[in-house]
């Protein structure tokens, strides 16, 4: 295990950040926090996003960002942020190029190791809290240019520190961050109160599909390519909706089923727990994971059938955790 000592001497050269492949608040502020890094250490960094959803587009500004790995650079490290394994690198691990180092930056319990040094950190409530303790250590002073984008990750993947994962470390780190230059209206607005009329419409036909079993414990969500073609909406606009079914009094864990944009039958699945049932380990039975709150993975078939498969499997773990006596 690495960790700051070992990260820094690499941050100094032509540095590729990249993150997994449908980029969070934590994995966009992580990557353009540490491309700052980069930068006030006199490096020069180039951040990799696929796709980069509108909502952080206001962390963009000032930021060399590209959409693959340009072929023909060459970089003296390669950092990968908030990111559990080679799969789920954006595009791939082999879209990444060739590096003396790959560097990975990550707080998820669930994961495969993949680079060649790896500061993994599960007690930090987001990445980002990682990459503004690297600049700690580096003795970097927070500027705007470092602070916005790590305001960004610890506001978004603490639930706007709703979640107990939400500790002194991270509020520690905020204060910092907020006399370095972070603007929580900014980051609020931004990211939570700029939604596209679109979005609010998909939604709609997203809570209509409603689905409550297990006595009220589990709830399913979802939305079809259709869905989202009648709201004039993207997928990606449906992040968050999980919330709302999680938010239901009485319910333990909330999946949400979205159809890939390319593939029928694929089918991705996102899970939030209330706390005492683990859906990192549910996603798990179907090769995906994440965190104990809040986790993923892709299942393929038809919508009937995926959605039978997660109730089967979510209700055996209400009812291995005592919760449920009276299962249909
Ligand atoms: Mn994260």
């Amino acid at each position: 295990m690495s960790g700051p000592a070992d990260l820094l001497p690499h941050l100094r050269g032509r540095v590729l950040i990249a993150t997994h492949a449908t980029p969070d608040g934590d994995a966009a502020g992580s990557a353009f926090g540490l491309a700052a890094l980069v930068r006030a250490l006199g490096g020069a960094p180039t951040c990799v996003f696929p796709r980069l959803p509108r909502v952080f587009d206001y962390l963009r500004p000032g930021h060399d960002v590209v959409e693959r790995a340009p072929a023909d650079a060459a970089f003296d490290a390669v950092f990968v942020v908030d990111c559990g394994s080679a799969s789920q690198v954006a595009d791939g691990p082999e879209s990444l190029p060739a590096a003396p180092v790959l560097a990975v930056i990550d707080h998820h319990r669930t994961r495969e190791p993949f680079g060649a040094l790896e500061w993994v950190d599960a007690g930090a409530s987001a990445t980002g809290v990682l990459v503004g303790e690297l600049a700690q250590a580096a003795g970097v002073v927070f500027d705007a240019a470092l602070a916005r984008p790590l305001w960004c990750a610890i506001l978004t993947d603490t639930g706007s520190f709703h979640y107990s994962s939400t500790d002194g470390r991270t509020l520690r780190l905020g204060a910092a961050l907020l006399d370095g230059g972070a603007d929580p209206w900014e980051a609020t607005q931004s990211i939570y109160e700029s939604h596209e009329p679109e979005r609010q419409r998909l939604l709609g036909l997203c809570l209509g599909t409603l689905d409550l079993r297990h006595g009220g414990k589990v709830a399913a969500l979802h939305i079809t390519r259709e869905m989202a073609a009648a709201a004039g909406a993207s997928m990606e606009l449906s992040s968050g909706f999980i919330n709302y079914a999680r938010s239901i009094a009485g319910v333990e864990i909330a999946f949400l089923a979205r159809q890939d944009e390319e593939i029928e039958d694929l089918w991705r699945v996102a899970f939030r727990s209330r706390g005492t049932h683990p859906v990192d380990s549910l996603a798990a039975r179907f090769d995906g994971g994440g965190h104990r709150n809040a986790a993923g993975c892709r299942i393929t078939g038809q919508l009937s059938e995926v959605v039978e498969r997660v109730f089967a499997a979510a209700a055996g773990l209400v009812a291995d955790a005592g919760l449920v006596e009276d299962l249909p």
